[in-house]
């Protein structure tokens, strides 16, 4: 079994998760690093604040008709990262993740900045060949890097593709370089402006695969998620989020994130609501 005892700091977790890892069949780990992000900082408290909007939600779930209270899952809290070493914080994630991975267990990421999915990527992908990235953004992230850095927030899915060799779909983009569109139409299953859509065209030929879905929360439009780093406006709603979690329920999902909530711009808590509601409905879709 991993030990993960000293990589993390745990405080209150996601409501209803259990004591016990060695049970459980899912973990929530927070990776609360904001080191790269290219606007405005803050995700580094994410992770916290959707664990505190929780206990706002019921156990219970009326879109899935499961509960929390009778799933195995875990929240190992938040990874103690080096502050300010982009390399050796993505190492710490990587190497907790693939922890998690080889107990056979689902690992469930709360970022942080959308480069900590980089990290818990090589993880996945070393260990599940033909992996394929379900990805839910605002932005394409498919930049080579951002002012000379390679390791960026919107170079993620770039160095997926590149570095990883990782299959990408992406859903929901509206914000991109010239470059960035070139390369998405040569290179990715690119799915602009809309979610569901295009998420129920793409089932058949994602069925039976390994997937990672990174859900990066300001795909919502800013009027429902203003508590992100990136606002984009002209996003989705929150319901077609939610909508979106059964259908991938049917698939081979073998981890998952959602990133970039940040507090401080969510004066009412509704982002962080959100994200709690988003978890609740993947905790219930992967757990057992
Ligand atoms: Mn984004």
């Amino acid at each position: 079994m991993f030990n993960l005892g000293g990589l993390c700091e745990r405080g209150g977790g996601y409501m209803a998760a259990g004591d016990d890892y060695l049970s459980a069949t899912l973990v929530i780990l927070g990776a609360p690093m904001d080191f790269t992000g290219s606007f405005r900082p803050g995700s580094r408290s994410g992770p916290q604040a959707i664990r505190l909007a929780s206990p706002g939600l019921e156990e219970y779930s009326i879109y899935s008709n499961k509960d929390l209270r009778e799933l195995s899952f875990f929240d190992a809290g938040d990874l103690l990262l080096p502050l300010g070493n982009v390399g050796r914080s993505l190492e710490v994630i990587e190497k907790t993740v693939s922890g998690i991975l080889c107990d056979n267990k689902f690992p469930l990421l709360l970022g942080g900045e959308h480069l900590v999915s980089l990290a818990a990527l090589r993880a996945v992908a070393a260990k599940k060949p033909g992996l394929a990235v379900v990805h839910f953004d605002a932005h394409a992230d498919l930049r080579s890097g951002y002012m000379g850095e390679a390791h960026s927030h919107a170079a993620v899915m770039y160095h997926a593709y590149n570095d990883l060799g990782i299959d990408l779909y992406q859903f929901g983009i509206r914000s991109a370089s010239p470059q960035e569109v070139e390369f998405a139409n040569q290179h990715t299953h690119f799915y602009p402006f809309h979610v569901l859509g295009p998420l129920r065209d793409c089932l058949a030929e994602l069925r039976g695969r390994p997937l990672y879905v990174s859900i990066d929360i300001d795909v919502v439009d800013p009027a429902f998620a203003p508590g992100t780093g990136t606002p984009e406006p002209g996003g989705i709603t929150s319901a077609e989020l939610l909508a979106a979690v059964p259908l991938l329920a049917e698939l081979d999902v073998v981890a998952f994130d959602l990133v970039e909530v940040a507090p401080a711009y969510d004066p009412a808590g509704i982002t962080a609501m959100l994200a709690a509601k988003v978890i609740r409905e993947v905790v219930m879709a992967f757990a057992k």
